[in-house]
């Protein structure tokens, strides 16, 4: 069994719905155990501004799948979720990115781990940092360092303390 990390985002129709039928679509996967999420923010879009704010969490799985067959179970659930794929960055009912995978560097054809964004976005960040502070980025600093330097300037609104949401 491997650890890794996911990161959910919704913006669209029952945002805190979304991620919890994420989490429990997620549940159901073959070789995939939820083990804890993190607090739930709300924040504004980042890249493509003319959208509605996001709830932004993180959740750590352990799991038997390979990479590329638990992204192909994240898309599953996005499009079960109602996912449209209309303008890049743009709004959604759920988007579910594969973060981290333990062991695993990679850069494919639509796979690309550690996920490229990572290391700049702190509605990814922070809530890593309250479950994974010690795990090291590609950037050299851990993920608790790295969500401590972008805190200040993110506008992150704590929606939901803790894993109860
Ligand atoms: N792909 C490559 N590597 C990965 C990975 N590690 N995890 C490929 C997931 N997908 C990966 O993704 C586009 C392609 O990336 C996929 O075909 C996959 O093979 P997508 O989900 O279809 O489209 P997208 O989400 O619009 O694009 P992308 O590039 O994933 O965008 P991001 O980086 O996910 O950003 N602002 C706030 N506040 N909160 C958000 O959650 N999210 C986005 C989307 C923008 N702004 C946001 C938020
Ligand atoms: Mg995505």
């Amino acid at each position: 069994m491997s650890l890794a990390y996911l990161g959910l985002g919704s913006n669209l129709g029952d945002r805190r719905g979304n991620l919890r039928q994420a989490v429990e679509l997620l549940a159901q996967v073959p070789g995939v155990v939820v083990r804890r999420r993190s607090s739930l923010y709300e924040n504004p879009p980042v890249g493509y501004e003319a959208q509605p704010d996001f709830l932004n969490a993180v959740v750590e799985i352990e799991t038997s799948l390979s990479p590329r067959a638990l992204l192909e179970a994240l898309q599953a659930i996005e499009n079960r979720l109602g996912r449209e794929r209309t303008i890049r960055w743009g709004p959604r009912t759920m988007d579910l990115d594969l973060l981290l995978f333990e062991g695993v560097r990679l850069d494919e054809e639509g796979l690309t781990l550690p996920h490229p964004r990572l290391c700049e976005r702190a509605f990814v960040l922070v809530p890593l940092a309250e479950l994974a502070p010690d795990w090291p980025l590609p950037d050299g600093r851990t993920a608790g360092q790295a969500a401590e330097e972008v805190k200040a300037d993110a506008d992150l609104r704590l929606q939901s303390q803790g894993s109860e949401w």
